[in-house]
Parts: structure tokens; C-alpha cells; sequence
């Protein structure tokens, strides 16, 4: 609880000050060895288990889920599935899933167009302005494809897919400065 409770208090000082800089001397021994735990969290930015870059968390998911328990798995964990923002980020994605799984595993990512045909979306709310589809998609086939897989066919490219299959997926979450 006092590891806790020492999270809180630094969590909610960088919220005020805007800083992480802590008051050390007027810590006790305890303390300070609570900070400095803090310190080399936030520099690693990341829980464990959670791979970082692009100043995000990723994580590899290989149980396969529909995809809105896929997305809701994610958010039990702070985050969403993953958006792409680049083709950068779709390589360092997809070295994530063959790094856990061996393979080019056909995953969930956060895009979908239910709402609306078409209309594309990031589960975590930011602009869906890259993508890398497969030649010929998105086709909606069987009017109903709407949501986003990866790693499909030779090309290892972005196919929609109906949201009701099985795939393993990848989560995604902000840095943060706090574990609490
Ligand atoms: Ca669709
Ligand atoms: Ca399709």
C-alpha cells in the first residue's frame, strides 16, 4: 500500500508541476527506493511484457478472439487495438507477431468500418490516414466485412474481414509516466 500510495503522490506532483522531478532529500529510505523505482519505470515507459516504439506500448495477443473481444480485451488493459499510423510502424507490428508466433499470423488491428461502409475508423479514436491494403481490398464481401486484419496473402497486406471470425490481435497503448 505505501508503494502505492508513493506512486500516487509522484503520479499526481507531474500532473501539477508538470515535471517528474521529486524532492528526494525530504524522502525517507523507503521512499527513495520507491521513487527511484518510479524513475526507471518511466524512463522504460512501458509495462512488462509490453513492447515500446513510436512512444507507444504494443502487445502481442496470440489467443484468438472475435474482434470487439479483441478491442475489449485491449481496453481491460488500458489500451485499444493497435492503430497504424505508418509503414514503419506496420513493419515493427508485424516483426512483433513473427517474434511471438513464428509466422505472419493473419491479426487483428483496431480499423473498422462498421459504423458506416467505408468509413474507417481507429478504435483509439485517432485519424485513420495510412493504411496497406491488399490489392482489391477493401471489398466488403458478402456485404458484411468490417473489420481489420493483417499479414493476408502473399503480400502479408490489410484485408477487411467479418468481425465475428477468430484471430490473434495486437493491443496498443500511450507511454505512460505513471503505473497508477
Ligand atoms: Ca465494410
Ligand atoms: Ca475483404
Amino acid at each position: 500500500m505505501k508503494t502505492l500510495t508513493v506512486f500516487a503522490l509522484v503520479c499526481v506532483m507531474t500532473a501539477v508541476t508538470g515535471a517528474a522531478a521529486v524532492p528526494e532529500e525530504k524522502a525517507d529510505k523507503d521512499q527513495t527506493a520507491d521513487i527511484n523505482l518510479v524513475k526507471r519505470w518511466t524512463r522504460r515507459g512501458c509495462p512488462k511484457g509490453w513492447l515500446k516504439f513510436s512512444n507507444r506500448c504494443f502487445r502481442y495477443i496470440p489467443t484468438p478472439m472475435t474482434w470487439a473481444k479483441a478491442e475489449k480485451n485491449c481496453e481491460s488493459m488500458g489500451g485499444n487495438l493497435a492503430s497504424v499510423r505508418n509503414i514503419m510502424e506496420y513493419h515493427k507490428l508485424q516483426r512483433l507477431i513473427t517474434t511471438s508466433s513464428h509466422e505472419y499470423k493473419e491479426t487483428w488491428i483496431g480499423g473498422t468500418d462498421a459504423q458506416e461502409e467505408k468509413q474507417w475508423f481507429w478504435s483509439d479514436g485517432t485519424p485513420f490516414l495510412y493504411s496497406n491494403w491488399c490489392v482489391g481490398e477493401p471489398n466488403n464481401a458478402w456485404g458484411n466485412q468490417n473489420c481489420l486484419q493483417i499479414n493476408v496473402g502473399a503480400q502479408k497486406c490489410w484485408d477487411d474481414l467479418q468481425c465475428h471470425n477468430q484471430r490473434p490481435s495486437v493491443c496498443a497503448k500511450k507511454v505512460r509516466k505513471c503505473l497508477v
